[in-house]
């Protein structure tokens, strides 16, 4: 079925493409020079088709986003709906419309106590940026304008526009402009594999987060505004924290009043096997952000949740904030979003990830550690990843960091599959709805591309 009014051969689309278009996170001098752009005409269930008629199964659920499979005629009709019935109205100046009232008493109820005020973005960079303005208004109306420092983690990816990036914590992205902003620090990520050098998993965790609190006393907590993280770091490499570190972190930051910002553009909306990573790790933010998984990626929404400590403040003493996108609250966003959520109660898609697939994937990858390329493997719910290390028993990266996992990505979509590569880890997270049958061949796909690549890199 081709119904778009898109048509054209692979080599004009890639030749246009290459002459006009901009990627993010793309070399495009190298693209163009290894041939073109991948063009992705159609999508169904958990299968990309490709404009040269190869199937792909799609491993990473577009970007981390589409949680409900693709082809949800469901979604394109409430869309559709709502277009014709009002396609775009504001919610400034006093006036909001039925979805975007409807979708934040949705999202008050769905998210875990005491966040129960939302803020509309349509991205997940433009609702961080929201809460680092919202944040520095707070401590102004606090009277402790002194706290505006952010502490976030090594690793951490948090968006792309200015504050959102300032808040990641990956250098290339930093280098390139001069960045981070003054104001945003960053500190060892919980990530055993690569930092936890003899100690257990659990010992390592709360030394990740003594990390936090030896940051605030470096800096004096009359000058830390908030801290930020991802429950599980995704961007990142699917970096898995010890159960002992959330807790930690939770208490230094009441500790030292501090606001805590949960990331859930990744986390959030089942992927961890609950609806939120805070569920999964009892974590009690003073903000969530939401994204992706809020609409499946149908159409483009971001939410920021706000706990009631700052809601209250911000409603008793904070007048008129001057802030807002042009698309905040948009309905048929708020509508997709809403169809969205009930898809995913009406077909127990949380507890199906809790229950079924997730401990189906986690399996899987347990049988891939014994490959002689794997140092380790980590999934929770249906975020997967599996690292590739030059010597297993020193847990020894690959000289040049990144190459085996650019050559096994290859090898994974010559064998019909999608995965991210992040340094040498794959990782993956597949639509929701994914069979165990459907893991199976992904993971299939995953074992024949890691092979293929200990030969290209030498490792019997
Ligand atoms: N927070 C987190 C935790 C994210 O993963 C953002 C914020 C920013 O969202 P927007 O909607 O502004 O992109 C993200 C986005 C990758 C990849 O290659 C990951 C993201 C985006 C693009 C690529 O892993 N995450």
């Amino acid at each position: 079925m081709n119904s778009t009014p898109f048509r054209n051969t692979t080599a004009h689309w890639r030749q246009m493409d290459s002459a006009h278009h901009l990627h993010p996170f793309t070399d495009t001098k190298e693209l163009t020079e290894a041939g073109g752009s991948r063009v992705i005409t159609a999508a169904q269930g958990v299968t990309l088709t490709d404009s040269e008629g190869q199937k792909l199964i799609d491993g990473m659920a577009g970007l981390w986003c589409v949680n409900v499979g693709y082809g949800r005629e469901e979604l394109a009709k409430v869309a559709y709906e709502q277009m014709l019935e009002l396609p775009y109205y504001n919610t400034f100046f006093g006036t909001a419309t039925p979805s975007s009232i409807e979708l934040s008493e949705r999202l008050a109820k769905l998210t875990p106590k005491g966040l129960d005020r939302v803020f509309y973005g349509v991205s997940g960079s433009d609702a961080n940026d929201t809460i680092v303005r919202t944040v520095r208004h707070f401590w102004n109306l606090e009277g402790k304008p002194s706290k505006k420092t952010f502490i976030s983690r090594e690793y951490a990816y948090h968006g792309s526009t200015m504050a959102a990036v300032s808040l990641c914590g990956m250098s290339a992205m930093h280098g390139q402009a001069d960045l981070p902003l003054p104001g945003f620090e960053h500190i060892m990520p919980p990530y055993w594999y690569d930092y936890g050098g003899s100690q257990t998993p659990e010992d390592f965790g709360h030394r990740a987060a003594q990390a936090l609190e030896d940051k605030i006393l470096e800096l004096g907590a009359d000058t830390i505004a908030a801290f930020i993280g991802e429950p599980i770091q995704g961007a990142g490499a699917v970096i898995i924290p010890p159960e002992s570190y959330w807790p930690e972190i939770q208490k230094i930051c009441r500790k030292y009043d501090i606001l805590l910002i949960a990331d859930e553009v990744i986390c959030g909306f089942g992927r961890t096997g609950q609806w939120f990573g805070c569920d999964t790790y009892g974590i009690e933010p003073d903000f969530m952000t939401l994204a992706k998984g809020i609409t499946s990626g149908y159409l483009p929404l971001s939410a920021v949740m706000v706990g009631d400590r700052v809601a209250k403040t911000l409603y008793d003493k904070g007048g008129e904030f001057y802030h807002g996108y042009t698309y905040s609250g948009h309905p048929v966003c708020c509508a997709v979003a809403l169809k969205n959520i009930e898809i995913m109660e009406r077909e127990n898609l949380v507890e199906r990830t809790r229950e079924e697939t997730g401990p189906h994937l986690a399996a899987l990858l347990e049988d891939l550690r014994g490959h002689p390329l794997v140092g380790e493997v980590r999934s929770q719910g249906l975020l997967g990843a599996v690292e590739m290390v030059k010597d297993k028993a020193t847990r020894t990266h690959f000289d040049n960091l990144g190459k085996a996992g650019g050559i096994c990505r290859d090898h994974c979509f010559a064998n019909g599959g999608i995965m991210r590569a992040v340094r040498d880890s794959m990782v993956m997270s597949p639509p929701l709805t994914i069979t165990k049958a459907e893991l199976d061949k992904l993971i299939g796909i995953l074992r024949k591309s890691l092979d293929q690549t200990a030969k290209d890199v030498g490792v019997a």
